[in-house]
């Protein structure tokens, strides 16, 4: 995806067949899908990692004020840092809860789009509470219509419940990697916990009982809770069933299985005793199988704990303390008004999807298709293939037209020219496409990527991804899917 954020002008330039009309009554409106209560929708509607459908217009940041950590997991080393890795637990600078404030601020003023602010480590948010607090206190003051969110291993939970409802934070995430005691401890080498160092059967037992705990009270108090996995081939994956059961029973908004990055550089646990991580396709025959559960969250990027932008892309390096302006003021008119044109940009979607459903009629048989489609935001196909770093992977049939994952990749298009070796490694990475859709691609890179056997087409340039979806697929079997 393009470094380049999306912005109000880059999507209303956006030429679309279908902006401008109004086909329904719902344009104009924020479009609500039906399956979510109002008053859920209203907390998640801004929420990129909450809302699939919001992920396309909004952006988080995270601000590194959490170093410490109260536990060890066998595929983290918050010691390693490389700018251009994406994966939680590793930052480039840390911050202290001033600093963060200016940060934030500096975002806010710059980048319209923020809508939640996370805290998420280096280490632990509720491990390092005194921080994070008065970081969310210090925000609260300064810009007001933000979100607040944070992540957590949920040893400390049960403790910090109450203050948490108090400040309005109305996210919580909680890394829950297994429910049974004898699967954790081959996970997490140790805790701390009261005031003592505890390993083995004893740690997992007294961590899963305290996020288990922690999960009740924050659904008691109206708190929507999201459940991170981390899919451990050979240790956790089938278990993760079990885990998704145990979560939904009790009241768990979402359910984000994350695939283990393992890298014997990164030099955790894992990555130095080969532990492997899971294929594209073991963690979407995953994801399939809890379809129906908690409901899954299958658009993370695996953020760095300093990411700032939309879910695809990191500006951290655009925004460190050294690059900040001396005095920066919050001007709420850019972002209102970038909320004012979302609310519009969704109703108007929302009509071409129906538009698009109708002008083709039937369901189609149980047949699928992968595309994977090149796009900046906005929920359009806006990219050129050779600028993408990630491809959004869309699968089409009778269940719908659904975002099933992402794809990274290196960008084609190296300042002007392409660089063909990286052709290799993306058709490797779009492994089970079926069709690529992109708003511009050469000659070269097409031949090369035909050659492997994948279609790419810029014929759908700026459509919304679901018509253009919908529209290859009513090409390839003579009908559509319904849009989820
Ligand atoms: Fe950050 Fe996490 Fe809040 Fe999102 S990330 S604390 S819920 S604002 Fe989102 Fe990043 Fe995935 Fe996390 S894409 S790693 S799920
Ligand atoms: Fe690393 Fe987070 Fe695990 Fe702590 S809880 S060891 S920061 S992954």
């Amino acid at each position: 995806m393009s470094s380049q954020i999306v912005s109000l002008d880059n999507l209303m330039a956006a030429p679309s067949p279908i902006r401008g009309g109004c086909a329904s009554s719902s344009c104009g409106s924020s479009a609500r899908p039906e399956d979510v209560e109002p008053t859920i929708w209203e907390k998640i509607k801004d929420h990129p990692c909450y809302s699939e459908e919001a992920h396309h217009y909004f952006a988080r940041m995270h601000v590194a004020v959490a170093p410490a950590c109260n536990i060890q997991c066998n595929y983290c080393n918050r010691k390693y840092d490389c700018s251009n890795e994406s994966r939680p637990g590793v930052v480039s600078e840390r911050l202290t809860p001033e600093e963060a404030v200016k940060k934030v601020t500096a975002v806010a003023a710059a980048v319209p789009e923020l809508s939640v602010l996370g805290i998420a480590g280096p280490g632990d948010a509720l491990a390092n509470w005194k921080n994070t607090r008065a970081t969310f206190e210090a925000v609260r003051n300064t810009i007001p219509d933000i979100k607040f969110c944070l992540s957590t291993n949920g040893l400390a939970l049960p403790d910090h419940v109450e203050e948490i409802a108090g400040m309005a934070i109305d996210h919580v995430t909680i890394t829950i990697n297994a429910v049974d005691p004898e699967i954790g401890a081959k996970i997490y080498p140790w805790i701390f916990f009261d005031h003592k160092r505890r390993t083995g059967l004893e740690a997992a037992t007294i961590l899963l009982d305290r996020q288990m705990r922690g999960l009740e009270m924050l659904v008691a108090r109206g708190i929507l809770v999201k459940i991170n996995s981390v899919m451990i081939p050979g240790i956790n994956d089938a278990h993760l069933l079990e885990v998704n059961r145990a979560v939904r029973q009790r009241g768990a908004f979402l359910h984000n299985i994350m695939p283990l990055i393992s890298d014997p550089a990164h030099g955790t646990h894992f990555g130095l005793t080969g532990q492997r991580g899971p294929t594209p396709a073991e963690l979407k025959t995953l994801q399939d199988q809890l379809d129906g559960g908690a409901k899954v969250m299958r658009h993370c990027r695996q953020c760095r704990a300093d990411a700032i932008g939309l879910l695809g892309e990191d500006r951290g390096q655009d925004f460190t303390l050294e690059k900040l302006p001396a005095t920066v003021a919050y001007d709420p008119a850019p972002r209102q008004a970038y909320r004012a044109f979302v609310a519009a940009e969704r109703g108007d979607r929302g009509a071409a999807r129906d538009d698009a459903l109708r002008s083709v009629g039937a369901v189609a048989d149980d047949v699928r298709l992968l595309v994977a489609v090149a796009t900046k935001g906005g929920a359009r196909v806006n990219e050129h293939f050779g600028h993408a770093r990630e491809f959004q992977v869309y699968e089409a049939g009778p269940q719908g037209i659904v975002l099933v994952g992402h794809r990274k990749v290196d960008a084609y298009c190296m300042g002007g020219f392409g660089e063909d070796a990286t052709l290799g490694p993306t058709i490797a990475a779009l492994t089970g496409i079926d069709t690529v859709l992109c708003a511009k691609i050469g000659d070269c890179p097409r031949d090369a990527l035909a050659e492997a056997g994948l279609i790419v087409t810029d014929a759908h340039a700026y459509d919304y991804i679901e018509t253009a979806v919908g529209k290859i697929y009513a090409e390839r079997f003579g009908r559509t899917a319904a849009v989820a």
